[in-house]
């Protein structure tokens, strides 16, 4: 990636990109909805796309000039459509997961209907109801949570919630939630309340799309994702729907909810599907999985509670409870000593979440840098030396050298030139 021009122009801008390639590049990075995207994917969003306007859908745009936007815009549907079988139409223009799921709002329910996903401190997500969030704000929004004692979702108790409060919509889909989740169950549920059913893919798309975590596509009235966790693309959205809805979801993309498609993003998207296609993503994937099971047994090797035992996907919330150090101080004091992670509430927590009393753990970078399960053991070991001794500095520095070095044997985007 060349950024002489960049480099001549803005010194300021091009100083912040290189300082952020090189904290990408020596940080041990474990943020669960994070991903270091591909070249060729960072080109494409690079390119000259970014500069077309191209309001309207494929071969039905309201500008001229639009040929090579269309071009980019069908790959990727036709690839979104390979990826995730069964997939009736794809919209691949929403520029975030939350634009994504507002799109499905706006097409099935008016303000004041009543929604129930997932309560956000037991491991929702803001879009699905949270009462900071539009969804909270325009609806009567009602949430599921987990056990206490297993940490998973009860099944049963999201049967009871829908018959009691009879929802509009039934939302499935967690940021913080690590075991599989029972998309056929749920939308059983949904049917028998006489709800429509949103699965939110968001975290585990790249897992779906290989098989490696139940799919909700054939269930799911609508299906959501970001592009740019476990599935590695850029930073945007998609939609997945039945047939029957497939032009309600359009006319609401556009002209109900955005302006001009981002068809630099969208072309960056086509890019990462296809790459997804292929049998080595299925095979990062797997080791996504196989990773943050080998860190999540090592954590609890060495004393720590991981929120339901363990995990079956890309992350887990570690319980710092007991341990004396705050979520947002072991965030603090891990990322001193070069490991990234984010503090996080956990189910039934008693901390306001900007304190909280948990930290949420991710595989996908590491692994994206090739780290396999030995490594993994070895960031367990440094988590817990910073974490119990948060306050003493050589420690701190000791692990910094040592996770520079770990970063150095799987570097990222070596060729890039800054
Ligand atoms: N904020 C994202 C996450 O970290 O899970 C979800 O949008």
């Amino acid at each position: 990636m060349n950024m002489n021009e960049l480099k001549k122009t803005d010194p300021e801008v091009y100083k912040a990109i290189e300082e952020e390639i090189r904290r990408e590049q020596d940080k041990i990075v474990l943020i669960a909805s994070e991903n270091y995207a591909s070249r060729a994917v960072l080109e494409a969003q690079g390119s000259v796309f970014t500069n077309k306007y191209a309001e309207g859908y494929p071969d039905r745009r309201y500008y001229g000039g639009c040929e090579y936007a269309d071009v980019v815009e069908k790959l990727a549907i036709e690839r979104a459509k390979e990826l995730f079988t069964g997939a009736e139409h794809v919209n691949v223009q929403p520029h975030s997961g939350t634009q994504a799921n507002m799109a499905v709002y706006f097409s099935v329910l008016k303000p004041g209907d009543r929604i129930l996903g997932m309560n956000l401190s037991h491991g929702g997500h803001l879009s699905h109801g949270a009462h900071v969030n539009f969804s909270g704000a325009f609806y009567e929004t009602f949430s599921y949570g987990v056990d206490r004692e297993t940490g998973m979702i009860d099944y049963d108790e999201v049967r009871r919630l829908a018959k009691q409060y009879r929802p509009k919509l039934l939302l499935a889909g967690a940021s913080a939630y690590s075991r599989i989740i029972d998309f056929k169950a749920l939308a059983a549920i949904a049917r028998e309340a006489g709800a429509y059913f949103l699965a939110d893919i968001a975290h585990i798309a790249g897992l779906v799309a290989t098989d490696n975590h139940p799919s909700p596509v054939a269930y799911a009235d609508f299906v959501t994702s970001t592009t740019h966790k476990t599935l590695r693309g850029p930073r945007g959205g998609i939609i997945i729907c039945k047939a029957e809805y497939a032009r309600m979801i359009d006319k609401m993309v556009f002209p109900g909810i955005q302006g001009g498609p981002l068809v630099h993003v969208i072309a960056a998207k086509a890019v990462a599907f296809r790459e997804a296609l292929r049998p080595e993503f299925r095979r990062y994937q797997l080791q996504i999985i196989k990773n943050a099971g080998e860190l999540a047994d090592a954590l609890v090797r060495k004393g720590f509670r991981v929120i339901s035992g363990g995990t079956d996907n890309h992350m887990m919330l570690i319980d710092l409870t007991g341990m004396n150090i705050t979520g947002k101080d072991a965030e603090t004091a891990l990322d001193r000593a070069g490991i990234t992670v984010n503090k996080n509430a956990i189910p039934y927590d008693e901390k306001p979440a900007s304190v909280a009393s948990g930290i949420r753990i991710g595989t996908p970078i590491v692994t994206s840098r090739r780290m396999k399960e030995p490594e993994m053991v070895i960031i367990a070991d440094l988590i817990d030396r910073v974490l119990k001794n948060k306050d003493n500095s050589e420690t701190i520095k000791h692990v910094r050298d040592r996770v520079k070095a770990l970063c150095k044997r799987f570097p990222v985007y070596e060729d890039i030139e800054i």
